[in-house]
């Protein structure tokens, strides 16, 4: 089991329709996660953060990559995360990637599936499955799903599709906001989707266990990727796109400790991202401190 946990900071915000999230990092930072870590018993090693220009720095005309908006710099920002993933799994140490918007999950995932056959864990409100052709607001943070498996034009972009994620070892978790056009492409994949009426039925333990089923079947290893978004905005007001009738906190304590307990057991755990936390429309820091502790129960922060 690896316990040396290295984070690496994603400052972007190309990815989404307001500016706020490239403050993630640091606030997550300032939250306390080296020491919530710490307290699950890691070693958190802090690199620093990926070098990433401002959006105010950027020729306003690159907004229009097609109906991606600023694909050109999320490629390069894709890219030079990826090269860092694969070279802390090669020296031995867990990749941590604090976002940041959702269009970061494509560089770690990408990296992590370079070596190895990855299933994923999804955690969001959002499918996050569309690609330039079905966007409808045009974000990237709205596609890194869609870009991993290259759909659409994905296909097309090496640094984008990872052909070791296989659609059938994706599962969503907490999904209530799916657009007309994703909902179709959604059904129609073999991704396995629990949403948030799953988790009202069969309560989050069980569907998280769901989850990790098919994200570890025949995969050499799992990527979690945590959108605050999941939680409800009652508990974690600070990201850019709320969404009402999310889990609560004490449910999303337990998705992430249900991680932890399979981790512990079978060392399922290969890489992570934690993303979209909004400082701007955060109240006191509380979303940027759930994103700290709940990475810490990932690494087996218990009560007692
Ligand atoms: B997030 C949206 F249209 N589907 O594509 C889109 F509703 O990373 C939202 O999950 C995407 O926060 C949300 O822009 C992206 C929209
Ligand atoms: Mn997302
Ligand atoms: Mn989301
Ligand atoms: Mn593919």
């Amino acid at each position: 089991m690896v316990s040396t946990v290295r984070i690496i900071g994603a400052p972007m915000d190309f990815g989404a329709n307001r500016r706020g999230v490239d403050m993630g990092p640091s606030a997550i930072r300032y939250a306390g996660l080296a020491e919530e870590l710490e307290k699950a018993g890691v070693d958190p090693v802090d690199v620093g953060d990926l070098p990433i220009p401002r959006a105010e720095e950027i020729d306003p005309e690159n907004e229009a990559d097609g109906n991606a908006k600023f694909l050109d710099e999320i490629e390069d920002v894709s890219r030079r995360l990826a090269d860092r993933v694969a070279a802390t799994l090669e020296d031995g140490e867990f990749p941590l990637v604090l976002g940041g918007d959702h269009s970061i999950a494509i560089g770690s995932m990408h990296g992590s599936a370079r070596e190895a056959d990855l299933g994923a864990i999804w955690f969001d409100a959002h499918a996050d499955l569309n690609t330039p052709e079905t966007s409808p607001s045009g974000n990237v943070h709205g596609m890194p799903l869609g870009a991993v498996l290259g759909r659409g034009s994905f296909g097309e972009m090496e640094w984008a599709h990872a052909p070791r994620i296989r659609e059938e070892s994706i599962a969503y978790v907490g999904l209530r906001s799916i657009d007309e056009s994703e909902r179709e492409l959604v059904r129609n994949s073999e991704m396995t989707a629990f949403t948030m009426s799953d988790v009202d039925e069969r309560g989050m333990t069980a569907v998280v266990e769901d989850a990790l089923e098919v994200a570890t079947d025949g995969t050499d290893g799992i990527h979690v990727s945590l959108d605050l978004d999941m939680v409800d905005p009652k508990a974690a007001p600070g990201v850019g796109t709320p969404v009402r009738g999310g889990v609560t906190y004490r449910e999303a304590h337990a998705a992430l400790e249900t991680v932890s307990e399979r981790h512990k057991r079978d060392d399922i755990l290969r890489s992570m991202d934690v993303v979209e936390v909004n400082p701007i429309l955060d109240d006191r820091n509380e979303t940027a401190m759930l994103a700290a502790e709940l990475t810490a129960s990932a690494f087996g922060k218990r009560i007692l």
